[in-house]
């Protein structure tokens, strides 16, 4: 049996996630996670809330909580609406996890004996009343080239010039506001990754057929005059994995942690760790080559801003190690969603959001359009006359309007049963030919996980079963032909199996509701398209489902329009 794991970027814990976030890495992961499942792989598909960073800090000191206790609460809110979309993880776990706090603090001690660590020491502004180091862009103050007077450490946002926290007039905290500040010295932690380079260029040299997306920014972070820089691994703050090597003390780190970005894709591995402790499993056949991983193909997905985490950071922390861990197969990254003419904006509360989407439509409505416009070669826009118009006519007309016209006419001659007897003749012959062809496609696209033209094609097999069924006009036949007619709703209603079948990764809900209502009981992936459209046999009984997708009226759109624009609070 074929196994694949799949990693989603796993999101930050400080708030709810925006449509964009949703599409640009779980969503896409879930179709595909789904899809492999059907197929008969074994999969292992892993996210998990991000929890670590001086941004979890900041948003428990604003909703007034202990940092823990925050990240506790939002990691139960994040898991609720990935409930919500369906996403189908088989761990949703958490990077503050003592999972991995070991396996972070194992792989600084392996890259440490590696002689790939080294101690810096650099200068750095420290708050007395906050009684911590300030990252650059938590100090404020005035501009000394324009004299904005809320200039961050990092950058003065009006005038755009990049600053040095020295460089600021009248200097304070950006998280109590004080005005004590001190520069002192500070010690760091640095990753060699510079010392890496040529097994990263060789390892990324040996992957075939990844998105020109991917591998272009990994060479250039690669290649680039200032590309792969050692980096700073540890910091300043309290909440985090603290600073050891394996389990023994790192003399001179002592309350320090590691930068939020080296423990965050170790998460993917410590998460499994949390999935094999809750259910007995075992996580090394997916991670280690030398315990059968190496039969594992992995796939990551990602948003394109996170690429050169995964094609350098990461592999330098797992290559470095020196340990046979598993690395990534193939990763497919994704541009940004835009959001009606402008962009999302979790700041502004511009956009639509993960629980304001589940309160106005369900699950299926937003993951069909999602990941039928996913960004997959440029940027692309959610607007919300696009929105009704493909939901309305994918969906509502197409899809659904198939399933309710076939199942209410067939109540009405045949009764709630699939009907005996005729044959559909050369239109039958050709439909399942098409179809034959449609299915042949769609499963090359979502094997070389193109998920537009997957989308595409599937939408394509919706439209022929339409066509077939207008053209056949069994409403007309059955007055001078019955038998025929009868034949041509026994095709109708194994479509709509069939239908459900194929559609599951994208439509799950509405699928396990066709799926019901046809009383399908098994229902495996097709390998013969023929075969497939006989499933249910004469006399099988089924049920005329309620209304599978509700049109978006008019009103609807422009009150939601409305209500979106960037007032969330
Ligand atoms: N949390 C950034 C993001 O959500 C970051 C991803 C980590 S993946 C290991 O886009
Ligand atoms: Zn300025």
């Amino acid at each position: 049996m074929a196994r694949t794991l799949i990693t989603s970027a796993i999101p930050y814990i400080n708030g709810i996630k925006h449509l964009g976030n949703l599409i640009g890495s779980q969503l896409p992961a879930d179709l595909y996670a789904r899809y492999r499942r059907a197929r008969g792989d074994e999969v292992m598909f892993i996210c998990a809330t991000d929890e670590h960073g001086t941004p979890a800090e900041l948003a428990a000191a604003k909703a007034g909580k202990p940092v823990a206790e925050y990240c506790a609460e939002m990691w139960q809110v994040q898991k609720d609406l990935a409930d919500g979309f369906r996403l189908s993880f088989d761990h949703f776990g958490r990077s503050s996890s003592p999972q991995n706090h070991r396996l972070t603090q194992h792989f600084a001690g392996r890259l440490d004996a590696a002689g790939l660590i080294e101690e810096r020491a650099s200068r750095q502004v420290y708050s007395v009343a906050d009684n911590r180091f300030l990252p650059d862009r938590y100090v404020e103050g005035t501009c000394p080239n324009c004299g904005y007077d809320r200039a961050r450490g990092d950058q003065c946002e009006n005038c755009t010039k990049q600053l040095d926290p020295t460089d600021l007039i009248d200097p304070r905290s950006a998280i109590s506001g004080s005005t004590d500040l001190e520069v002192r010295e500070t010690k760091h932690l640095y990753l060699l990754q510079s010392r890496l380079r040529d097994r990263l260029d060789a390892w990324i040299d040996g992957q075939e057929g990844w998105p020109v997306l991917t591998t272009s920014i990994a060479k250039k972070w690669l290649h680039d005059g200032d590309g792969l820089q050692d980096r700073g691994i540890t910091r300043d703050l309290e909440w985090g994995v603290p600073v050891r090597k394996g389990d023994q003390p790192w003399p001179g780190m002592e309350g320090k942690v590691f930068y939020v970005w080296f423990d965050a894709p170790i998460e993917y591995i410590a998460a499994t760790n949390e999935w094999a402790d809750a259910t007995g499993g075992d996580w090394r056949r997916w991670w280690r080559t030398d315990e059968g991983a190496d039969d594992v193909r992995y796939v990551q997905f990602m948003g394109k801003d996170n690429v050169p985490f995964h094609t350098l950071s990461f592999p330098a922390t797992l290559l470095g190690s020196g340990e046979p861990w598993k690395t990534v197969d193939y990763l497919k990254s994704f541009n940004y969603l835009n959001y009606d003419g402008g962009q999302f904006s979790t700041s502004q509360g511009r956009g639509v959001f993960m629980d304001q989407a589940l309160e106005i439509l369900p699950a299926d409505y937003w993951r069909w359009w999602l990941l039928s416009h996913v960004p997959e070669t440029s940027d692309t826009e959610f607007t919300w006359t696009a929105f009704q118009t493909d939901v309305n006519k994918d969906l509502a007309d197409v899809l659904g309007n198939f399933v309710s016209r076939v199942t209410k006419f067939c109540r009405s001659k045949f009764g709630e049963v699939v009907p005996e007897g005729g044959s559909t003749g050369d239109a039958g012959v050709i439909l399942v030919r098409r179809l034959s062809e449609g299915l042949a496609r769609y499963e090359a696209h979502m094997d070389a996980i193109e998920i537009r033209k997957a989308a595409a094609e599937l939408r394509a097999m919706w439209v022929a079963g339409n066509e077939y069924l207008q053209e056949a006009g069994p409403w007309t036949v059955f007055k001078t032909d019955p038998e025929t007619a009868a034949a041509q709703v026994r095709l109708a209603l194994n479509l709509i199996r069939f239908y459900a079948i194929v559609s599951a990764p994208f439509i799950p809900d509405a699928s396990a509701r066709m799926l019901a209502s046809m009383r399908a009981g098994e229902a495996d992936w097709p390998t013969d398209v023929a075969a497939a459209l006989e499933a249910l046999p004469p006399g099988h009984a089924f049920e005329v489902p309620e209304v599978l997708f509700a049109k978006i009226t008019d009103e609807e759109r422009e009150d939601w329009a409305t209500r979106f624009s960037g007032t969330r609070t």
